[in-house]
């Protein structure tokens, strides 16, 4: 059936609907009104977003496959597809260079597209429709649960923002997990029920990966080709690339792993990993999933008896709550959000994180999953290279880069808030009320990691001690001047007090011999 053409506009002007990788939804607000008979759906690989920086092979492989699936699908049901692959002679290897050309093969008078989940790509598209003549409309993309006006709207007039507050006033709107105007349950946050360790011998669910398919098998091979240099490996792929597979992989985290996501949230085990985590996050930033159908079948889980209320709660936090927020704090900030510096972090990142060469096991199992996996769970990404970044001032722009390469969900607009604000504490508290730094006895209690280090998480000085605990320690001396009059640092700064002069001249020298060595 072909839609009726929407508000008048545009009406009967050629038009082009240019879909990017991201953007692999049916309910895509540049495909509403769309005339099969008469507008062209434009899709283009383009080698510029695979190497603006040097993404995971998976990532590539993932957004390349769902794209062509995406595009098959499309052409099933009578849209007219004009798929540029990476290899087409021609291919200018740019969004706007592939615009440019689909104008003019096709005569082109009026150009839809919805809005980019990037700043960066926002400022390409903005000056297309100048450049080639034809009307330009950029929609907005409908498929959050909050608009950004919405969330400019929430932000304005308040003196910080918290992902808290925003989560309570969205449990409002939605009436998601509401008993009237209270929170089921009588909390809002289950939070502190959501941080155990994972018990001696738990058995742990057999995680659904997906085959891939002769696309994605062709796909495979282009990628290792032409991007035979990046980080990661790519036999192991195994994500959804389409919607159907994606809607499996939904089904089995909330059948198989839901009800053990809340307790199991914040624990790390080595060998395993992912745990009780949904894995959806690929999918959710490509749209082959959406946030609300999410929510909705994890709400009908617990409807029905077989989610708990604190791990139901867990997890709508996660994709009502901080997504969301996220991503409205992003829009609010930028292009400014991620040049502050406020603890002046200026040190190289160094080779472990690409290599996983290093006798922190904590840090060398979580690159090696990343390597492996283009995924490492929250708690992994926060508190084991994102603490150790934190903690050893690394450059928050190289950190960023690295974030942005090698998971196979990193988009800019979730990725930049999550590691220069989250992780990092670039923004000076804009995001989050006090930095995520932890010393050894953090990672020891909630891992396993610790047992088979060469190190001593309950060592503070001598060759076997804790790295995390000395750069700790010299994380509050060396930011003493930013971080103590921080309400929530109090407890650090008394900490810190017990230590006389000596010590703290002993951890500094000790500080400076590991950063001089990684
Ligand atoms: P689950 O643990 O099963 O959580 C369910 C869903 O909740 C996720 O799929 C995700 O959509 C949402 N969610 C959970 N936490 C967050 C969060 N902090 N921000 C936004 N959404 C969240 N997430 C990305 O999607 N892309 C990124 O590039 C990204 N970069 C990150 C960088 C750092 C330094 C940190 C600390 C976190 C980052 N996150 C990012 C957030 C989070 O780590 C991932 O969303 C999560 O690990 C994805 O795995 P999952 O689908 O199994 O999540
Ligand atoms: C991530 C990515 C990659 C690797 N390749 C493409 C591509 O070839 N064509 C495309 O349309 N999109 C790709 N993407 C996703 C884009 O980077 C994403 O759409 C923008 O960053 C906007 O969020
Ligand atoms: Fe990581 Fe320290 Fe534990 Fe080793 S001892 S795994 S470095 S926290």
């Amino acid at each position: 059936m072909i839609p009726a053409p929407g508000n008048g506009e545009g009406l009967n002007l050629k038009t082009l609907r240019f879909i990017l990788g991201d953007q692999l939804s049916r309910s895509i607000s540049s495909l509403e009104a769309c005339d099969r008979d008469r507008d062209i759906v434009l899709m283009a690989e383009v080698s510029d977003e695979a190497t603006y920086v040097c993404h995971h092979k998976q990532k590539i492989a993932l957004v390349l496959s769902a794209m062509r699936h995406f595009a098959g699908e499309l052409e099933g049901d009578g849209f007219q597809v004009d798929y540029v692959r990476l290899n087409d002679k021609g291919n200018t290897g740019s969004f706007s260079g592939e615009l440019e050309r689909a104008v003019a093969r096709h005569d082109i008078e009026r150009i839809v597209i919805t809005e980019p989940g990037e700043w960066r790509v926002l400022e390409l598209i903005k000056v297309w429709g100048e450049d080639s003549g034809a009307e330009l409309e950029i929609k907005d993309d409908t498929r959050f649960l909050a608009t950004r006006s919405g969330f400019q709207e929430w932000a304005s007039g308040r003196k910080s923002l918290r992902m808290e507050f925003f989560y309570r006033e969205m449990r409002r709107k939605t009436g998601w997990l509401m008993d009237g105007d209270k929170p089921l349950g009588g909390r809002w946050n289950y939070d502190a029920d959501n941080r155990k360790s994972l018990p001696r011998g738990i058995a742990l669910p057999e995680r659904r990966r997906f085959e891939p398919d002769d696309i994605t098998r062709e796909v495979m091979d282009l990628v290792e080709t032409r991007f035979g240099n990046h980080f990661g490996e790519l036999g192991t792929f195994g994500w959804p690339v389409t919607r159907h597979d994606a809607l499996e992989a939904l089904a089995h985290f909330v059948e198989d792993c839901l009800p053990g996501f809340g307790d199991y949230q914040d624990a790390m085990k080595s060998g395993a990993d992912f745990l009780f985590h949904s894995l959806i996050s690929p999918c959710l930033n490509i749209g082959l999933l959406e946030a609300r159908e999410v929510c909705e079948s994890v709400l009908a889980a617990h409807e029905e008896g077989h989610a708990p209320l604190a791990a139901t709660e867990g997890f709508l936090r996660q994709v009502l709550g901080w997504r969301e927020f996220m991503r409205g704090l992003y829009w609010m900030h930028m292009p400014d959000y991620g040049s502050s510096n406020f603890l002046e972090a200026d040190r190289p990142l160094p080779e472990f994180y690409w290599t996983a060469d290093t006798l922190m096991n904590c840090l060398a199992q979580t690159v090696d999953a990343t390597r492996r996996n283009a995924y490492a769970h929250h708690i992994q990404r926060l508190m084991i290279t994102g603490n150790f970044a934190l903690l050893a001032g690394l450059d928050p722009a190289e950190v960023e880069d690295w974030y942005l390469a090698v998971y196979a969900d990193a988009y800019e607009w979730v990725e930049l808030p999550n590691t220069h604000g989250m992780a990092l504490f670039a923004d000076g508290g804009l995001l989050a009320s006090k930095p995520y730094a932890a010393s050894g006895s953090y990672i020891n209690r909630m891992s396993d990691y610790c047992t088979d280090c060469v190190y001593d998480p309950k060592s503070r000085s001598g060759d076997n001690a804790c790295p995390f605990n000395i750069l700790y320690w010299y994380f509050l001396i060396r930011n003493e001047e930013r971080l103590r009059s921080n309400p929530r640092m109090g407890l650090s700064y008394r900490n810190l007090d017990r230590l006389d002069q000596e010590q703290r001249r002993q951890i500094t020298r000790q500080a400076s011999t590991i950063l001089d060595s990684i």
